[in-house]
């Protein structure tokens, strides 16, 4: 009897262990087919950004395996969509027989369609993220989505995820910013979801001014900002806003997931990484360094960052405002997230990685979009503004990592104190106050350094002789003309051939050429972000 019972013990010992090793390893093999490891790394062609080891499914992370966040029942649909009519929006767009199902959007059309406007994701939050408790006062907050030609299944996804997962009083509207897409009723007939808004840009805008735009037109006073293909995870919202409510200074993100491009599989992402960059500028995930990680007890912790990734964050929007917004003299993509980033560390405020949010996001390998003056040279002119503006003496590393840099346009930035370099008349030149902002700003303040040149439309600063103390004036660019080359020395502007340095002397009348003397108030034309 005793052996029977020793017997019968040993098994259930045994089977105990198997189970246990066999659920371990259930769970730490990816969920999905094996091409999505592609999604680990990803390149492109410029601008492009490599994400090593973002993807990182394992058990230590000690997330919540069982729980999936269910669908909403029948009869919420109704509530939560209005009078949206979700079947014939999707079927109105199908992939055809015969398709390239990547061709479009540089993702698995055919697989993302098949989903269909909902489905369950993993609650792939560290299983104390559950326990914490947020304030019932939260402010609300203005989801600001902008887009230009996304898909269909994908956008509505994206803004079905968010009003399945939050708390309803927390979402005060969801601003979709359709960014001249080709077919105006992508955006349109969401308007029929209720607190879905649509803005439609006239002509390409690009994300950054589209997200201004978006900003702009939001009355809560949190804004949050997606790409227009996330899925939102369980709580996500909660933590972000908590944390934002409790210092409006600090710019927040999610953990953001990773949904496979080829078979739309939500995977879950390291909590162990937080933004960063090389000298080139480019994005990338870094591990925390090691004398931090150990400092963190609490798992569910904010982790600082040096930058976000930039589709997925949370800010105060006063904060955003203060700040001066974006730069929107950037163009199409890319870049804004570290002049954004910059802006908040320099001036007095945080970035931070929330392990309790979790957003995922369809990373691609390509841009599925063109670029109209191309993607190399969008990405060179949008980080060497940000380079120009924030990186002081350390813009040299980006330069000299990306030497191509050098000559290449970053838009209209020259300024001297409060008083802006401005044309007057046919061919003269004055400083005056600063006038209007954005697209206010006169044309006749405006200014572009194209080494060797600095321009205003059509026209080129040029000296009218050699010698110290001659006048600079205006006339037709010219790239061969010696009287029209200038080169960046310091915060001065040299005229290369006579060595002499563009110099305000008296304010109000024309600029001259003087000896260079780089300390001189009179020389200092600084870089001025337009906002
Ligand atoms: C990442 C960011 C993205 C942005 C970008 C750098 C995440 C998850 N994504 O690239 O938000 O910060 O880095 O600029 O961190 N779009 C327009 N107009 C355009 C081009 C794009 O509205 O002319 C939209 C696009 O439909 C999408 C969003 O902007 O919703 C971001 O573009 P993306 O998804 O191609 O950028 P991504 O995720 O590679
Ligand atoms: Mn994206």
């Amino acid at each position: 009897m005793r052996r029977i019972r020793a017997n019968a013990i040993a098994i259930l010992t045994v089977a105990w262990i198997l189970g246990t090793f066999y659920y371990l390893w259930q769970d730490n093999k990816p969920q999905s087919s094996p091409s999505s490891s592609a999604s680990q790394t990803r390149g492109r062609g410029h601008g492009q950004k490599v994400i090593p080891g973002r993807l990182e499914i394992h058990r230590d992370d000690r997330t919540i395996p069982l729980i999936v966040t269910q669908p909403p029942r029948a009869e919420q649909q109704g509530q939560l969509l209005g009078s949206f009519d979700e079947k014939a929006y999707l079927a109105a767009k199908q992939l055809k027989p015969g398709d390239d199902p990547y061709k479009d959007h540089a993702f698995n059309l055919q697989e993302s369609d098949r989903l269909g406007s909902e489905r369950a994701i993993r609650d792939t939050r560290h299983y104390r993220c559950a326990a914490l408790t947020y304030d019932t006062d939260l402010p609300s907050t203005s989801i600001v989505i902008t887009f230009h030609n996304e898909a269909r299944s994908t956008l509505l996804r994206t803004i079905k995820s968010v009003l399945m997962r939050s708390p309803p009083s927390l979402i005060q509207e969801i601003i979709l910013i359709d960014d001249f897409s080709s077919d105006p009723e992508d955006c349109q007939l969401l308007t029929q979801i209720p607190k879905v808004r649509c803005l439609r840009n006239g002509r390409r805008e690009g994300l950054i001014r589209s997200r201004v735009r978006g900003a702009n037109t939001a009355s809560a006073s949190i804004l949050t900002f997606l790409d227009s293909h996330c899925e939102v995870n369980t709580d996500w919202l909660q933590p972000m806003i908590q944390r934002v409510k409790e210092d409006h200074t600090r710019v927040v993100s999610p953990i953001i997931d990773v949904i496979s491009l080829d078979n739309f599989a939500y995977l879950a992402a390291s909590a162990d990484l937080r933004g960063g960059f090389d000298w080139s500028l480019h994005f990338k995930w870094e591990q925390i360094p090691i004398e931090q990680k150990m400092a963190r007890s609490d798992p569910t912790q904010a982790i600082r960052t040096p930058v976000i990734a930039g589709g997925i964050f949370v800010m105060d929007r006063s904060w955003f405002n203060h700040l001066g917004q974006y730069d929107t003299h950037m163009d199409i993509w890319g870049g804004e997230n570290f002049e954004l980033s910059f802006r908040v560390w320099l001036c007095g405020g945080s970035l931070e990685i929330l392990p309790c949010s979790r957003v995922g996001h369809v990373f691609r390998k390509r841009h599925p979009y063109d670029f109209p003056e191309g993607n190399a040279l969008t990405y060179i002119k949008n980080t060497r503004r940000a380079a120009e503006v924030w990186m002081d003496e350390y813009k040299q590393y980006y330069y000299s990592a990306r030497p191509s840099a050098q000559g290449k346009a970053f838009g209209s930035v020259l300024k001297q104190g409060g008083l802006c370099l401005e044309t007057r008349g046919t061919d003269g030149l004055g400083l005056a106050e600063c006038r209007g902002l954005g697209a206010n700003r006169p044309q006749s303040q405006r200014w572009e350094l194209i080494e060797p040149l600095i321009r205003q439309q059509d026209l080129c600063l040029a000296i009218s002789a050699f010698t110290a103390g001659s006048k600079v004036k205006m006339e037709p660019c010219n790239t061969k003309e010696p009287r029209q080359k200038w080169k960046p020395k310091g915060t001065a502007l040299q005229h290369m051939v006579s060595g002499l340095c563009l110099d305000s002397q008296t304010p109000m009348g024309p600029p001259v050429i003087l000896q260079c003397r780089p300390q001189m108030a009179s020389q200092s034309w600084e870089p001025q972000v337009i906002t």
